[in-house]
């Protein structure tokens, strides 16, 4: 029987209020919040100056000891979300540093992580029973669940960014992690053995996909990345919105060369100003090399080697170097591609 005109509010409220009780909600009051037209980014734009950065880095490296904190290391985190230790909806990022003489301590994770070497040179991580020297530009990966601790024998502190899962595991509620007996993990792969066996364009002969997700090179050195942007400035087409853009790949499969992680090289080549894009993945950039600007949702952010800069979900970037620049970047495309949710835009060259 129809309620009439004049006490429906009321019946409603009423309703909802009974329903409430029983752990029941109405989809329609909620319907175009939870499927909207087009992404609504939650998180902002945002650049971190890596110069600002290291003064804080060496502060804290007079408060705490690598081996006291476990992970020296200062989080970035999205202006729009203090206090969830995101940087977009699904990535972590931190600035880490490690001080001559100091080891931190092996464990172990479900989170997958990257490092990307900014300052310093010749610090070393040890994964999963083998070691590497890491190097200004270089990208190393530490597979979900393999055992992690890193060390710096050189005079120099060392910094890197880490680029973590994070969110999207504890979203997902799948975190496990545990501390290794010892500081340093036994080593039981020479140095030097993955980058042979995996990471020369070559694979054992009998070599199989098996269960591994992540790709078994787990150093990608700047200099062959660098290389290879180069011999492509003269022999390739610029993308309009990307310059050269490489992916960092499996050799195995393939596939990305982390399951939840994206990871990108592009060179912007002096003068070049890229076409407006726009993609559903939230972009971690970590300026390598060069100096310029990008221009995300109509706000300039004026950027140098070292930086590190977000481009929200969603939100148009193009950018304007003024120099040749190198950009290292991350996101979750990896993640959204296999989900078959990941779109881009792309706008005519202004
Ligand atoms: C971690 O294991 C590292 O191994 C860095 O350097 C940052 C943040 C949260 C959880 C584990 C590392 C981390 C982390």
């Amino acid at each position: 029987m129809a309620v009439p005109e004049n006490n429906l509010e009321t019946a409603r409220r009423d309703f909802y209020r009974r329903i409430g009780t029983r752990h029941m909600t109405p989809l329609w009051s909620v319907l175009h919040d939870l499927v909207t037209p087009e992404p609504r980014p939650v998180t902002v734009p945002a650049l971190w100056k890596f110069a600002e950065a290291r003064d804080f880095l060496y502060e804290a490296g007079d408060l705490i000891s690598a081996s006291e904190a476990e992970r020296r290391a200062l989080i970035l985190e999205n202006p729009a979300l203090p206090g969830e230790s995101r940087i977009t909806d699904t990535l972590y990022a931190a600035l880490q540093m490690i001080l001559p003489g100091e080891v931190a301590p092996s464990h172990r994770h479900t989170q997958s992580a990257l490092r990307f070497v900014l300052d310093g040179d010749g610090a070393f991580t040890a994964v999963g029973g083998e070691k590497t020297i890491m190097r200004p530009g270089d990208f190393v990966i530490t597979p979900s669940w393999a055992w992690h601790d890193h060390g710096n024998e050189t005079d120099q502190p060392m910094i890197w960014l880490d680029g973590l899962d994070i969110p999207l595991v504890y979203y997902m509620n799948a975190s496990f992690a545990e501390q290794h007996d010892a500081e340093a993990q036994a080593l039981y792969q020479p140095e030097g053995d993955a980058p042979a066996r995996y990471g020369s364009g070559l694979l054992p002969v009998d070599h199989t996909a098996g269960e591994r997700p992540t790709s078994p090179v787990f150093n990608y050195p700047y200099e062959r990345t660098r290389g290879a942007l180069e011999q492509l400035r003269k022999t390739a087409e610029w993308d309009a919105c990307h310059g050269i853009k490489l992916k960092y790949v499996n050799p195995v499969n393939g596939d990305y060369a982390m399951p939840t992680i994206a990871t990108f090289m592009q060179l912007l080549p002096k003068g070049f100003e890229t076409a407006p894009y726009r993609s559903t993945d939230g972009t971690v950039f970590v300026v390598v090399e060069g100096a310029g600007y990008s221009m995300i949702n109509g706000e300039r952010f004026d950027w140098g080697a070292r930086d590190v800069f977000i481009v929200p979900n969603w939100n148009t970037v193009t950018h304007h170097p003024s120099e040749d620049a190198v950009l290292f970047s991350y996101s979750d495309r990896v993640v959204q591609e296999k989900l078959g949710l990941w779109r881009e835009w792309r706008g005519d060259k202004v």
